[in-house]
């Protein structure tokens, strides 16, 4: 069966229909919450594309507007592609992003609110001195785009930074500007990387210590750690590593501390690309938005009448190590739960599968602890070569018993023929414990179109210390969101059921190990539907 109407998101943020992409300009304004995206007005699948503008609150419900970025110069006639806003001094917001000129050339513009009494800023102006940076100095015009939101270096002049690469080598090209409309090529870039092909949505910014909490772009300070991420268009994942901006040289210099060899890290190890994240002014936090395509055909989403969806936004802080980020749902997620059930205590033994009933678990919040004390003596050894946490989840997949394995089957039948399993693997390594995180949708649906990938991720946590692991999906017909330990590894999926949909969905937790776990406590909130882009 085709991937259908009952696949369609209900709290994701979505267009009415057709073709959405990457997150663009996110700020908050005025009381307002701004989020553009990249959309294509005609069709579910990419192209014509330009900024389609929403508004919230509340980051949940969204009131669409007329587009805000299209093509009318020959600086963007063939497009308006990724960018970023800044709210300049005075109040005044401005957007750069990368228009596609009359010779298919990448450069950037920029563009100014029209009115800036109207609370929602539907109108946007661009001036005639665009483009306000070009492919000049030998950068290759098909590889120059995504610019960042700009801040103030320590002589006072803007910075940003614009995606790129040289040959394989990518990089993050620095402009400087005095008044934001003549931009300076910096001799070095803020950073670069041999053999890793192009840099797309680069994103640079301070990180904040203190859980929830988030630093605006403009702060300088000692000891001040900065992230650096880029969304690599070779593997199409996103990596991002923690280190020092160095404003003296102006340049970003990598920690090198992360677990994995500061060969980069990714917020999310699923489905999630073109990430973007923005200074919440409001409430002192820093936002993280991406964009999580179909992984259904083509064929399904013509069928359909639209293709893809945003993540739940993000709150987004440093580790209490600060070797990796914290990421965790905005807390105004939990307005739309509702009806929920909860279990205490309950041991599963191995083989176990459990159903956590009451709920329409095709649209929920699932929040639970499992504790595997007892069991940590079942975990099997861990192997210093298995390096990618992916592989490692697709030869222990779903269905391999033993060791210490157990988790969730979401969106799932009755008869549980149909599931997306996401669980914990635990493995015993000469000090500690290993901590695997995986999704695996192998099973998620008899569409036999489907691209079905297993994700993973490690977990860098102790567990070995008190046996517990806590893990929080959000569920949503065509999306799982699962964020281990507190937002530490998170993974998202798009899984198509052709029968676990609407209040056919069911919920359950599973154990495969050799060893007896409780769910310590869970709790599963029904979700409602906010109100997003018309639907
Ligand atoms: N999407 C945009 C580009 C960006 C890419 C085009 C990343 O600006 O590099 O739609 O998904």
């Amino acid at each position: 069966p085709p991937s259908t109407i009952s696949n369609r998101t209900a709290f994701h943020f979505q267009a009415f229909k057709n073709w959405i992409n990457d997150p663009n300009g996110p700020m908050y304004y005025n009381g307002v919450y701004h989020l553009f995206y990249q959309f294509n007005p005609k069709q579910p699948i990419w192209g014509n594309i330009i900024w389609a503008h929403s508004v919230s609150k509340d980051l949940i419900n969204w009131k669409p507007l007329k587009p805000a970025i299209y093509p009318t110069g020959p600086f963007d006639i063939n497009g308006c592609w990724s960018g970023s806003a800044t709210i300049l001094p005075g109040n005044k917001p401005a957007i750069l992003y990368t228009g596609i000129d009359s010779d298919n050339r990448q450069v950037q513009n920029i563009a100014f609110p029209k009115n800036l009494s109207d609370p929602y800023l539907q109108d946007w102006v661009k001036p005639d001195y665009n483009p306000v940076i070009s492919p000049d100095h030998g950068i290759n015009s098909s590889a120059f785009r995504d610019p960042t939101t700009a801040w103030p270096g320590s002589d006072g002049r803007w910075r940003l930074v614009v995606g790129s690469r040289r040959d394989s080598q990518g990089m993050a090209i620095l402009y400087s500007s005095e008044d934001f409309r003549t931009w300076r090529m910096e001799h070095n870039p803020l950073h670069v990387i041999n053999g890793t092909g192009m840099w797309e949505c680069p994103d640079f910014f301070p990180v904040s210590s203190k859980p929830f909490e988030g630093v605006d772009n403009s702060v300088h300070s000692n000891g001040l750690k900065h992230v650096f991420k880029v969304s690599l268009d070779v593997d199409r994942y996103e990596y991002y590593t923690i280190g020092t901006y160095d404003y003296a040289r102006e340049s970003y210099v990598p920690d090198g501390l992360s677990s994995d060899n500061n060969t980069g890290l990714r917020f999310d190890y699923g489905n999630f690309y073109a990430s973007k994240t923005f200074y919440d002014g409001a409430k002192r936090r820093r936002i993280l938005l991406g964009w999580s395509n179909e992984s259904d055909s083509n064929q399904d989403d013509w069928a359909k009448g639209w293709a893809g969806i945003h993540t739940i936004p993000r709150a987004l802080w440093l580790s209490k190590n600060g070797r990796q980020v914290v990421q965790w749902p905005v807390h105004e997620v939990k307005k739309l739960r509702h009806k929920h059930v909860a279990v205490y205590g309950k041991k599963l033994s191995p083989g176990d599968i459990f159903e956590i009933q009451g709920i329409q678990a095709s649209q929920a919040d699932v929040e639970v602890t499992f504790d595997a004390s007892s069991s940590l003596e079942n975990a099997e050894q861990f192997d210093p070569s298995w390096t990618n946490p992916q592989k490692l989840c697709s030869e222990k997949g779903e269905g391999t018993k033993g060791g210490v394995s157990f988790g969730l089957y979401v969106l799932a039948t009755g008869d549980k023929r149909e599931r997306t399993s996401v669980f914990f693997r635990i493995f015993k390594a000469k000090k500690r414990h290993v901590v695997l995180f995986c999704h695996d949708p192998t099973r998620s649906s008899f569409n036999s179109r489907l691209y079905k990938p297993i994700y993973g991720g490690f977990v860098d946590v102790e567990i070995q210390n008190h046996g517990k692991i806590s893990l929080r999906s959000l569920i949503d017909h065509s999306v799982v969101e699962s964020f281990a330990a507190g937002g530490k590894t998170c993974i998202t999926s798009r899984v198509y059921p052709s029968f676990a949909s609407g209040s056919n969905a069911r919920l359950f937790a599973f154990n495969n190990g050799d060893g007896e776990v409780e769910i310590s406590q869970l709790k599963a909130w029904e979700m409602r539907k906010p109100y997003i882009n018309g639907i």
